[in-house]
């Protein structure tokens, strides 16, 4: 893949949360994900790439929406897998809450998991915990480990973790060996992301999420020297079919990074829509909107943020005139 190939995917999630930036705080999802992911779909026909999604909106071919297996980019370049989520957290922008953004990843042909639409269990550590820890073992084995390797008391390590019934006997295990918790209200991709940024406050993300997040949470660490390794979890007969058919043979496996994320080049980019733990949302300046985003090269390890200023009438012209 050619490196210029990370500015063109900033584009395409700048393009998702200039589209729905709009809807921050109006309490609706549906027209924010519609505006987000037609903007990628659009922005997407004119970047280099053979893509075919892998990960998508939905599945289930639902026309507008990027689904599964469906072909993007302007059929000149590379073969290459597709991963979006157009925004990471529609609830969190529907209420105005921190941590909305747009998110996706390529990679070459095959290298990212085809995850289905279901839960995924997911252990997330940076690079200091990379290899050490295993998805297989007790929480207070993983946490003993990881306070361990960072050589600092139990009292010390501070998890995330979705805010969630099903997580609650996680978080009072957790707290009774002394750990913090860091409870979120959604958003598990920059949940996993964090563990591994410098400054990012957490030691390990735990818990279940969806697993196209999984997915693309486990590019950006690989980019990061981080660790990811997820578990399906297919709660019906039809998800375990559904697996299946997607070439997953042993749903309940645990999966590894490169599993999840391959071991090839791979670039992941984030824009963020409302401000959150690493990227400052979209804001107007009168005919400008600004955003922030961030984009990660596994090759090279770069990190690199692009701050980019808008011009606004300049957008909705070219929006209209299709
Ligand atoms: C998960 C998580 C996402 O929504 O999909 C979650 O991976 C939905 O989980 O990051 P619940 O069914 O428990 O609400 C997010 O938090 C946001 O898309
Ligand atoms: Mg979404
Ligand atoms: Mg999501």
């Amino acid at each position: 893949m050619e490196r210029e190939l990370a500015l063109e995917l900033v584009r395409v999630t700048e393009a998702a949360a200039l589209a729905s930036c709009s809807f921050v705080g109006r309490g609706h999802c549906d027209g924010a994900d519609g505006a987000a992911t037609e903007a990628m779909r659009e922005m997407l026909k004119s970047v280099d790439i053979r893509g075919t999604v892998v990960i998508g909106e939905g599945e289930m071919d639902e026309a507008p929406m990027l689904a599964q297996g469906e072909q993007v980019g302007n059929g000149h370049g590379p073969d290459v897998d597709v991963a979006v989520d157009p925004i990471e957290g529609t609830t969190m922008l529907a209420k105005a809450l921190p941590n909305a953004m747009s998110v996706a990843a390529i990679a070459p042909r095959g290298q990212l998991l085809t995850a289905p639409d279901i839960y995924m269990e997911k252990l997330a550590c940076g690079p200091r915990l990379r290899g050490l820890l295993s998805l297989d073992a007790p929480l207070p084995v993983t946490l003993q480990q990881a306070a361990q390797a960072l050589g600092k008391p139990l009292q010390e390590l501070t998890i995330a973790v979705l805010e969630r019934d099903r997580h609650r006997a996680h978080i009072e295990l957790a707290r009774r060996l002394g750990v913090r918790v860091k409870l979120l209200a959604g958003g598990d991709v920059i949940g996993a992301i964090a563990t591994a940024l410098p400054r990012g406050g957490t030691d390990l993300y735990i818990g279940s999420g969806g697993a196209p997040e999984g997915v693309l949470a486990a590019v950006a660490l690989r980019c990061l020297g981080g660790d990811f390794q997820g578990r399906l979890l297919p709660e019906t007969q039809e998800q375990r079919d559904r697996c299946l058919k997607l070439g997953i043979q042993d749903p309940t496996q645990t999966l590894q990074l490169h599993d999840l994320a391959g071991n090839d080049d791979a670039i992941f980019a984030a824009t963020g829509i409302t401000d959150g733990d690493w990227l400052n949302g979209v804001t107007r300046e009168g005919d400008y909107l600004h955003t922030h985003s961030v984009v990660l090269r596994a090759g090279t390890g770069t990190i690199r943020h692009v701050n980019a200023i808008h011009h606004r009438p300049l957008q909705v012209r070219l929006a209209q005139s299709g």
